[in-house]
């Protein structure tokens, strides 16, 4: 049976034209790497001791998983050494990760969430890692405003899903190819080459346990869209929510699809902008989106167009099929 391309034999091919791509190839090397002995980790659960709480919270003020902890840690001991980030920073760790004095420094940072869903984990529910890739300029050692880049400015963004098979899916700005585990050849494996959302869907997600707190333009669609082929839109929807953003956005790069989660009264009661964090959740997913024809948008402007202004800044999102994520976003342009 033909072996199929592996995930370091496509990037030969894509990279091959990119100039100094050598340290970038080898970074998404470790980065997969990473996600390798994570899928690991996760796969034996309870065998591995690695479910529950940690008995600490993160900057979130989110209660931590054991597996939060160490998936973070993973990352770190598999790139502060090789000499091809200039920095890290995640959802678990209040400031950056300064690269130590005896390790040389490189050329990108990489901006993580290291175990996304994680509520999800002792459920044997899915989770996920997703990351971002950009760009450190100047060779003095970075500080947290210089992680505080545009969506548009990442150089690679993906995730790694750990579900009933694990998938590393990625995009270079030319395209999405989602890449399958093969455990007995311990490599990703190239198995959806072009991944692309359709414009057109009838399935959300939203988590609709918040359906009392939504502003005016989110009530107005789900109602719209449970009203079914009666309603305004003239199709019957299902609604999928899968706790874990990973999940969430496979689903709809492999069918379609619009993902909400969107600014509600009790947030803004809050002095929150959102749930989701700008910086290791929406900007690489929305770039998956956009990259796969799809729409990322917070409601009132795109998400690749924020100007960051904090390593955990948190943003409203819709992303997903383009002609329903619109059609959200006309209700919030008719609200104004
Ligand atoms: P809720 C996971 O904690 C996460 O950040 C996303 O992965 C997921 O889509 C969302 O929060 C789930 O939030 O409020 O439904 O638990």
């Amino acid at each position: 049976m033909q072996q199929g391309v592996t995930l370091d034999e496509f990037l030969a091919e894509h990279m091959a034209n990119m100039p100094d791509a050598a340290d970038l190839r080898a970074l998404l090397g470790d980065i997969a790497t990473a996600c390798i002995d994570l899928s690991d980790l996760v796969r034996r659960g309870e065998l591995a001791g690695v479910l529950g709480a940690a008995g600490q919270e993160n900057v979130q003020g989110e209660e931590q998983k054991k597996l939060d902890i160490i998936a973070n840690d993973v990352f770190i001991e598999l790139t502060e050494s090789t000499g091809r980030v200039a920095g890290l920073a995640s959802e678990e760790m209040d400031n950056h990760y300064p690269i130590p004095e005896k390790h040389q420094r490189g050329r990108y940072l990489l901006t993580f969430d290291p175990l996304d869903g994680s509520s999800n984990i002792d459920v044997n529910g899915s989770t996920g890692t997703i990351f971002s890739i950009t760009e450190h300029a100047g060779d003095k050692p970075p500080v947290d405003a210089d992680f505080l880049q545009s969506g548009r400015q990442q150089v690679c963004a993906g995730y790694c899903l750990y579900s009933s098979a694990s998938m590393l899916v990625l995009t270079l700005g030319n395209g999405v190819a989602g890449f399958t585990l093969d455990n007995k050849r311990n490599a990703f494996v190239l198995t959806h080459p072009n991944m692309k959302v359709p414009a057109a869907t009838n399935e959300f997600a939203i988590n609709a346990a918040y359906s009392e707190h939504w502003q005016a333009p989110v009530k107005k669609y789900i109602e719209q869209c449970v009203a079914g082929k009666e309603g305004p839109i003239g199709k019957a929807f299902n609604m999928r929510w899968a706790g874990s953003m990973v999940g969430d956005i496979h689903r709809i790069l492999c069918r379609g699809g619009i993902f909400m989660y969107p600014l509600d009264e009790r947030m803004i009661k809050e002095g929150k902008d959102g749930k989701l964090r700008l910086l290791y959740e929406a900007n690489p997913m929305g770039l998956l989106i956009e990259q796969a024809g799809g729409m990322a948008h917070t409601g009132l402007v795109s998400i690749l167009d924020i100007a960051p202004d904090n390593l955990h800044q948190r943003v409203p999102v819709l992303m997903g099929s383009k002609e329903e994520v619109q059609r959200v976003v006309d209700y919030h342009a008719s609200a104004t």
